[in-house]
């Protein structure tokens, strides 16, 4: 990796081990993130049509946003993660997370996979000093305190209890001590260690609040997770990605030989 490359993640690298979260600006470049937005926004309703249709095995959902797919292996994310899950890199998992406007939530506090407690396939507390997850969430829109910009609590990743920890009497419900909304214009990454306690936000604004969730694993990681995360790509279709995003979904593609990853 180039020295200035490096040079340049550093603070995030340091915010990221140190505070647990950090925001990585302008990975989608202004000038097209409008239509990133308007293709995950349409493309939305027609994965939903899909998957009502064939069912959630059958197609992953990153198959239904090419212009955002591109995005995926930016430089500077990348060079970032590398430094907390070592080299070699996957996604493990992708999800739309568009709220709407007037959305209403009562906060749900969580850490995300493999630490998150209400799912079949995590780790158990106590969680290990490894960095073994990292979620990305990539603000298609501006995110405000205003529109739902995501409730993270700092430093919480190196906190041994979890908000979903049956014995930590928490509440994964209530406002937490030292809770901040993350908020960055649109085009900008939220990079979070996945043990951070982070829970969405209402949505009192009259505009949609775009997103798409991104997660990522180092190699070694079991990523068979019986669920939507798991469907293929089809093969004409990740042919069609940049060979540096190839990397990252291989595992997911159909009927095509491994070349990346032997
Ligand atoms: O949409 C958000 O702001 C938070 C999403 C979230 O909590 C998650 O994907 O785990």
């Amino acid at each position: 990796m180039a020295d200035n490359l490096l040079e340049s993640v550093e603070p995030y690298v340091t915010q990221l081990r140190e505070e647990g979260w950090c925001v990585l600006e302008n990975a989608i470049p202004a000038d097209v993130v409008d239509e990133v937005r308007e293709e995950v926004e349409t493309s939305e309703a027609d994965y939903n049509e899909f998957r009502k249709e064939h069912g959630v095995w059958e197609r992953n959902v990153i198959s239904f946003m090419p212009k955002f797919a591109v995005h995926l292996a930016n430089e500077r994310l990348l060079a970032t993660l590398q430094q907390l899950l070592g080299p070699q890199v996957r996604i493990s998992q992708t999800e739309y997370k568009i709220r709407p406007p007037h959305y209403e939530l009562v906060r749900a506090y969580h850490s995300d996979f493999p630490y998150d407690l209400n799912q079949k396939w995590h780790i158990t507390q106590p969680f290990p000093t490894a960095v073994i997850g990292i979620t990305t969430l990539w603000m298609l829109s501006e995110f405000t305190t205003e529109n739902g910009g995501t409730w993270i609590v700092p430093k919480s990743h190196v906190d041994l209890r979890n908000p979903r920890g049956k014995e930590d009497n928490i509440g994964d419900r209530n406002p937490l001590d030292g809770e901040m909304q993350a908020i960055g214009s649109a085009g900008s990454v939220l990079i979070m260690d996945s043990r951070i306690w982070h829970s969405n936000a209402e949505n009192p604004s009259d505009g949609k609040r775009t997103a798409v969730v991104v997660r990522y694993a180092p190699w070694w990681l079991n990523l068979e997770l019986f669920g939507a995360n798991t469907a293929t790509i089809p093969g004409e279709t990740f042919d069609q990605l940049p060979d540096d995003v190839k990397l990252l979904y291989e595992h997911r593609a159909e009927n095509r030989e491994p070349t990346v990853w032997i």
